[in-house]
Formats: structure tokens, sequence, C-alpha cells
């Protein structure tokens, strides 16, 4: 009998399923540790509408009950709003989910849930299917799971990057990585200047990401003020152009994930100012209690110390500029969505 090389042997528990599409394969080879909602389903399999990916660290580690839960819901509505489908994703009792009911939106909102949920990047994902956790998904991780379902748009409000004093701690977000190696548009209002920007967008250069800002100049964004003095690779003036890039990027033989930066809104500049003293404070204070050093929990830290500084008015500025990503994430996927027909 013909002997193959073991390499010529399926590996353990993947399937053959060529000529499926991608979310077919995808429910072929993860089988019932994903459940797709039926609106997200229906949407993917027949082009109806376009998708948009949303995660959840923010719901469980980013925002305070129960602002988290309001501000989930009404991005998602505000996704609707130009006629594409919203795509929350968790982790559920250790099952991938893309799209959520209110009911699971409301239990991962809850305080008293979240405080036992992990924060899932893409190390973190056969642990938590293994100890069949709750967790919210960070951009990395929701950028991982997405594509493999065959979404082609991620809103969020911020990315992770390079930490400041990252070339002692070595603390650099995954989700750069991710972006690196996931083709798919990413909507964000950059990074927050809890991290060093500067070494972030060098990081981003090589790994091959190019950074779009969506608005009249290339002014790389701080996330509560539209300029963080430092530049973006490229300015397209609105979501239809965005729409059209990524299509571009998607469909060459080397797709590349495409990084779109929404200035926050112009009513919120002026607080931004305000919001960038406690920043700085926040990162002192954290360098001070040696929280610097605690790998996943100093972005949670930060982001709980701003807002504790500004008595909620980064929180007012943070849903503006979420709820900003989310119509024009909105509006790019259902542009690429007819540029795919
Ligand atoms: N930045 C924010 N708000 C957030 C996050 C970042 O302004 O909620 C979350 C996102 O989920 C992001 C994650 O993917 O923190 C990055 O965490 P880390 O730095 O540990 O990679
Ligand atoms: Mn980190």
């Amino acid at each position: 009998a013909l002997k193959l090389h073991s390499s010529f042997r399926p590996k353990a528990g993947f399937r053959h399923v060529a000529g499926l599409s991608t979310l077919a394969k995808a429910k072929a080879n993860w089988g019932d540790r994903l459940v797709v909602s039926e609106e997200v389903e229906h949407a993917l399999e027949t082009g109806s509408s376009g998708v948009v990916a949303l995660e959840t660290a923010i719901v469980t580690h980013g925002m305070p009950h129960p602002t988290n839960y309001d501000c989930a819901l009404s991005v998602e509505s505000l996704i609707r709003a130009q006629s594409s489908i919203p795509a929350t994703i968790a982790l559920l009792s250790g099952r991938i989910h893309i799209g959520l009911s209110q009911s699971q939106l409301a239990h991962l909102a809850d305080p008293a849930i979240n405080a036992k949920s992990i924060k899932l990047s893409r190390r973190d994902l056969a642990r938590g299917i293994y100890s069949k956790v709750d967790a919210g998904t960070t951009v990395a991780g929701t950028m991982m799971l997405a594509r493999q379902v065959g979404i082609d748009v991620f809103v969020t409000g911020g990315i992770g990057g390079v930490h400041r004093g990252a070339e002692r701690s070595m603390d650099i977000s995954a989700d750069l990585h991710e972006l690196g190696r996931t083709p798919m548009g990413v909507v964000c209002a950059g990074a927050k200047s809890i991290l060093d920007l500067g070494l972030t967008l060098e990081v981003l250069e090589t790994l091959g990401v190019n950074v779009t800002t969506i608005g009249t100049s290339n002014d790389f964004p701080a996330f509560y003020s539209p300029k963080s003095g430092f530049k973006s690779s490229f300015f397209v003036r609105n979501a239809s152009e965005a729409a059209s890039l990524l299509h571009t990027s998607l469909n060459l033989p080397t797709p590349q994930a495409q990084l779109f930066a929404c200035p926050i809104p112009e009513e919120y500049h002026a607080q931004g100012e305000v919001i960038q003293q406690a920043v700085e404070q926040a990162v002192r204070e954290s360098v001070d209690q040696g929280v610097d050093k605690k790998g996943k929990e100093v972005t949670p830290w930060l982001l709980k110390r701003v807002g504790e500084l500004t008595q909620g008015k980064a929180l007012k500025s943070n849903i503006a500029l979420i709820e900003n990503n989310a119509t024009i994430g909105g509006r790019i996927a259902a542009e690429l969505n007819r540029l795919k027909q």
C-alpha cells in the first residue's frame, strides 16, 4: 500500500471543506464551538448587507456599568442606521459567539459577570474554550475571530499599541501583530495617548499596516483629540473612499489590514486638552505604583484612572468617538458590500 509522508495527512480535527463559503468552512471546522447569530449568518451568506464586527473587551474591561451596555447597544443601532449588520463578538461559556442577543450583551456587561470574565486576545482562545469562560474580546481577539467567518470591517474606539517605556517592559499590544497578519478594515479614533503613539506608528509600519486618516488631513488622531502630532501614512476624505481603498487591498494577491483613524467630533476637541492632562497624571501614577509592569492589567487600569481623574468627561468623549466610528464603519461596510456584488 502507498504510504503517505506524515505531512500529507490532514491535521487532527481539520476537515476538507473546499468550495464552501468562508462562513460554511468556519462552521464545519469549529463545530459547536462557534455560534453565529441568524442575522449575521444571513447577511454573510446572501450578501444582503455589509457586516461590522465589534469587540467586547471594552464592555467587560473598558467601561463602567451601565455605560458599557448602553454604549454597546447604541453602537449596534448606529451601524444598523447605515443599513449594515453589527456582529458583536465574545466568548460565552467557552463558545465563540458572532452576533449577540440583547440578553447576552446584558449578561456580559453585568459587573458580577465581567469581574470573573477574561480579556481575550489571540493567545487566550484555547484556554478560554478549555475553561469554558465568559470573555470580552480585544481588538486582536475580535479581528482573529471575525476573519474566520469572513467579516471584512471592524469598529472599535482605540487600538492597543506600544506602551510608554516598552523599550524596557516589552509591553506591545497583540493588536498590532494581529493587524499585521489579519487582512481587514479596522476603524478607530487612533490610539490613546496612554501609549507611545510615535512608536505605535513605527511598529505598524514594520508590520505592513497602512494607516489612513478619514478627514481633511493626514493628522493621526489621539483618541480624545483630533491631532497627536504624528502623521498617518495616507488620508481619504470619506467612508466611500475608505471602502474603495479597503476593497483594493483585500482583492490583491497580498491582502493587508487597513487601519482607518477617525478624528473625534469637533464639539469634543476642547475637552481633549483637559483630558490629556489626566492621561499624563495616570501614566505617572502607573509608573510610581508599579502598575506599568502588570501586563494585560495595564490598559484597563489606565482607562479606569483617567475616568476617575476626569469625573466622567473622558467617558463622554469615549462614547462620542465610538459612536462616530460606528457610523463611519457602518458606511464603509455598506459600500464595500456594494463593491463586492
Ligand atoms: N483602548 C481603549 N479602550 C479599550 C481598549 C484599548 O481606549 O477598551 C481595549 C481594547 O479591547 C484593546 C485592548 O484591544 O484594550 C488592548 O489591551 P492590551 O493593551 O492589553 O493589548
Ligand atoms: Mn500589553
